[in-house]
């Protein structure tokens, strides 16, 4: 029992360690803007994880602790796109 506590701490542990960031997308056309705003995301130190949604106009964005959102935005802003993050 104890042991099994422990792996529950440690698995809580774990996934505080991520954050998630939802960012509004401004400008997306077509799934090769999607690439690119994917891509950029990803260059961006900490980012681990990305989902870009075309129609939307959205991206998720899951992250280590203490990355910035608006490094991600910089990214995307870089790269040519409009980005702003969403509470
Ligand atoms: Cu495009």
């Amino acid at each position: 029992m104890k042991r099994f506590l422990l792996v529950l701490v440690a698995l809580a542990a774990a996934a505080s360690a991520d954050q998630l960031v939802n960012l509004k997308i401004d400008g997306m056309m077509c799934p090769a803007c999607v690439k690119n705003v994917k891509g950029s995301l990803n260059e961006v130190k900490g980012v681990k994880e990305t989902s870009v949604y075309l129609k939307e106009g959205k991206a998720e964005v899951k992250a280590a602790e203490g990355t910035k959102p608006e490094s991600m935005c910089d990214a995307v802003k870089k790269a040519g796109y409009g980005c702003s993050v969403a509470k």
